[in-house]
This record gives structure tokens, C-alpha cells and sequence, in this order.
């Protein structure tokens, strides 16, 4: 068993203990799926491109039981109760409670939205009606880092409720119905990369995924045997998706591709001219269309494991979202900037932007540099202290 195997096995015992001890019998499993870094393809998976996104070696837990024929006396058979160890204020627990029958928008918030909204979307579009349940949650996802936190709780909700129900559903599927917990019930007009890489994530390897299509390919990215490693430079700007920005952005997208008269921004043709239209417009379209084809060309550079060669397309992506999307902000700009100078091979914002974090993919032996040149720049502009660490590509959720 691995060190990290053996370290997860412990946080899942550690897990199924606090259950116990909170809700009064053991959970029948614990569950786990990763937050996510997109290595490339950015803003192109609701205009059906592609993405290029790896699952991290940090993970939200899930203990769960379902209440099934035992209820508990004054306790609905359909009442979901939920804590978390994330709580506010050094309190022990976070703690909340909604029913599975019933469930609309906006009737359950906070972080219980994201079960709820699995609840929800497992109602509407699966035709499930799910029972009752407890669900003690953990997560080493740090939150409003721009690593899909939130889409992590989903889906670890959702391979429990599949296994523990049976419901055979397979890892598109999933994608699909907490990408609709996510748009219809959270309220985040988000695409589907976020969801397919905590799924479907292998480790060892990045997630080429067709967001249209939704088929995948694993390609290798050998960090460790190239000497090579990925920082992430949390900047503490805490970034929401329900804010206009993200959504202002994929209306822009609407607006290019019926201008151009084609169904998404995946279709606009090679060499097509932009001329026609108007200047917002046009620089959003053109950050689409060259993403798509940044992300083929790097999927080509890793099949031909040339993982140092792809440095400059992962800085080229950056500079198209901040000069052409305009989704970055002067602290990703920053990270990015002052990584590349201390000798980066590449550098970018990655996730939706407008805060969150950067990565850089740096030579082992220039760790250390660049964390200290990123630390001081910070410091030297008056900006909150980052939070850095490397990540691993890990495997998709599952049952621990
Ligand atoms: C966020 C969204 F959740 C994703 O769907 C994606 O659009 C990303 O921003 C930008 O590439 O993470």
C-alpha cells in the first residue's frame, strides 16, 4: 500500500469513527472524489471544446447512511442530515438539515445545497427518489481556491447515492446530473469539466475530455520522471461563479456563435474572420478558438512525452485569458509573472479566473525560487499571502 493509499485509508477510518459517534451507528461506506486543476483548455467546455484537466491529490470524503426502513423516532424516513467538519468559528461541526421530498431552488443553502442539489437533480432527470440519509463530510479541497471544491462534495455525493442505491449510473452520467445540481439547483451557470475530472481522473495522467461528445482519453503526464512538478499558487482572491463575470462571459460566447452562425464556438471553422464582429465579442471568440486548439496541441506534445514542451502553451493560454477573456486579476497576473521570471516553464490562471489560483509547471530543483519570488512579490505589492503546494494527478472519485 502506498503512503498516500494508506493516508487516505486513515482519513476514511478517522471518518467512519466521528459517523458513529454523530449520528449513532457506523455509515455503510465512505466516498471520495478530487478537487481538480485544469492543465489547459479554459472557458471552452460550455462552448463544447475541449479541456484538459487532471484530479488532484486532495479530496472531499463522504460517510454515509442511508435510513432506510429504520428510522429514527421523530426523524422523517426523507430528512437528510448532514455535518461536516469544515465548521465556522472553530465550532466542532458544521451542521444542517433538509427532506429529500419536495426539494426546490434556493431550499437548501449553504454547502447543504450541493447534496441537495444531487438530491435534486437525481429527482428531475433520473426519475430517483432517494430516501433519507446521513452524510458526515471532510474535505483537504481548499475552498474558493478555484479547485472545484464544491464540485468535489457533488460527486462524492453522487457515487455514494449510486452505489448505496444501485442506480448503475456510469461516469458521464454523473457528470451530467451534478453539472444540473450545479446550474439548476446551486444557481452557477458552470460547464462540465469540473465534474469529468473528479469522475473520471486517473492517476498519472490528465483528462482529455470533448465536452460535447464526453468522451475521454487519459494521456500521461510524468511529472516526477521528467524531474517536473505543479505548483499552485492560491491567491486568496476568493472567486464565486454565481457573480456576473462567468456568466457575462458565456453569454459573450452565445452571442459569437450566433453571429457566426454556428451551434457552439467549437464549430467556427479554421481561418474564419472575426471582422464582423464587435470588438468584445470578437476578442472573446478568438480566446475560444485559439483555447481549443492549444489544448490538441499539448494533448499531442504529452503523446509524444514531451511534457517540458508544453511550458510555453500553458503561458500562451494564460495571456489569452487575461488579455482576450478578461477573466484574470492583477494577484494571477502576479503568480504568473514572478513564476515565469524565477524559471517557470509555463504558467497560468487556471479554472474560471477572476481570483482563485495559478499553476506553474517548475523543475523540482527550482522549487524552492519561485516559491520564495512568488512569497515576496506578494508581499511587496501589499497582496494577502498565497497559499502554494505541488499536486498530483490523482485517480476519479470512488469508494474508499
Ligand atoms: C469553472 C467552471 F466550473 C468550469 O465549468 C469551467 O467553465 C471553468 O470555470 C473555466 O474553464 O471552473
Amino acid at each position: 500500500m502506498s503512503t498516500s493509499t494508506s493516508t487516505l485509508q486513515e482519513r476514511a477510518d478517522t471518518l467512519a469513527r466521528r459517523f458513529s459517534e454523530v449520528f449513532g451507528a457506523a455509515p455503510d461506506g465512505v466516498w471520495r472524489a478530487p478537487g481538480r486543476v485544469n492543465l489547459i483548455g479554459e472557458h471552452t467546455d460550455y462552448n463544447n471544446g475541449f479541456v484538459l484537466p487532471f484530479a488532484i491529490d486532495r479530496s472531499a470524503l463522504v460517510a454515509v447512511r442511508l435510513r432506510t426502513g429504520d428510522s429514527e423516532p421523530g426523524t422523517e424516513a426523507d430528512a437528510v442530515r448532514l455535518a461536516s467538519t469544515f465548521a465556522p468559528d472553530g465550532a466542532d461541526l458544521s451542521r444542517a438539515q433538509f427532506r429529500t421530498g419536495g426539494l426546490e431552488p434556493g431550499s437548501a443553502d449553504g454547502w447543504a445545497g450541493y447534496p441537495a442539489g444531487v438530491v435534486y437533480a437525481l429527482a428531475q432527470q433520473a426519475g430517483v427518489s432517494v430516501p433519507g440519509f446521513d452524510l458526515l463530510l471532510d474535505s483537504t479541497v481548499p475552498v474558493g481556491a478555484g479547485l472545484s471544491s464544491s464540485h468535489a462534495v457533488e460527486v462524492a455525493v453522487i457515487v455514494a447515492l449510486n452505489d448505496l442505491l444501485g442506480l448503475g449510473l456510469d461516469a458521464p452520467e454523473m457528470a451530467r446530473l451534478t453539472q444540473y445540481a450545479e446550474n439548476e439547483f446551486v444557481g452557477a451557470p458552470t460547464g462540465i469539466m469540473d465534474q469529468s475530472a473528479s469522475l473520471m481522473g486517473r492517476e498519472g495522467g490528465a483528462l482529455f475530455l470533448d465536452c460535447r461528445s464526453l468522451e475521454s482519453e487519459t494521456v500521461p503526464l510524468p511529472l516526477a520522471g521528467h524531474g517536473l512538478e505543479v505548483l499552485v499558487i492560491d491567491t486568496r482572491v476568493v472567486h464565486s461563479h454565481a457573480d456576473g463575470g462567468y456568466s457575462a462571459r458565456r453569454n459573450a460566447c452565445e452571442r459569437g456563435a450566433a453571429a457566426l452562425g454556428v451551434q457552439s464556438l467549437r464549430d467556427v471553422p479554421e481561418g474564419t474572420s472575426l471582422d464582423g464582429l464587435d470588438e468584445e465579442t470578437r476578442k472573446r471568440v478568438r480566446h475560444v478558438t485559439a483555447e481549443n486548439q492549444r489544448v490538441l496541441q499539448v494533448v499531442e506534445e504529452l503523446r509524444a512525452d514531451n511534457v517540458r514542451g508544453i511550458g510555453e502553451l500553458l503561458t500562451a493560454s494564460h495571456v489569452s485569458l487575461r488579455d482576450d477573456f478578461e477573466v484574470s486579476c492583477p494577484e494571477l497576473d502576479l503568480a504568473v509573472d514572478t513564476a515565469l521570471a524565477a524559471g517557470a516553464l509555463g504558467s497560468r490562471m487556471t479554472g474560471g479566473g477572476f481570483g482563485g489560483s495559478a499553476i506553474a509547471l517548475i523543475r523540482q530543483e527550482d522549487e524552492a525560487e519561485v516559491r520564495a519570488a512568488v512569497l515576496a512579490a506578494f508581499a511587496a505589492q501589499g497582496f494577502a499571502e498565497p497559499a502554494l503546494f505541488t499536486v498530483l494527478p490523482a485517480d476519479g472519485a470512488g469508494r474508499v
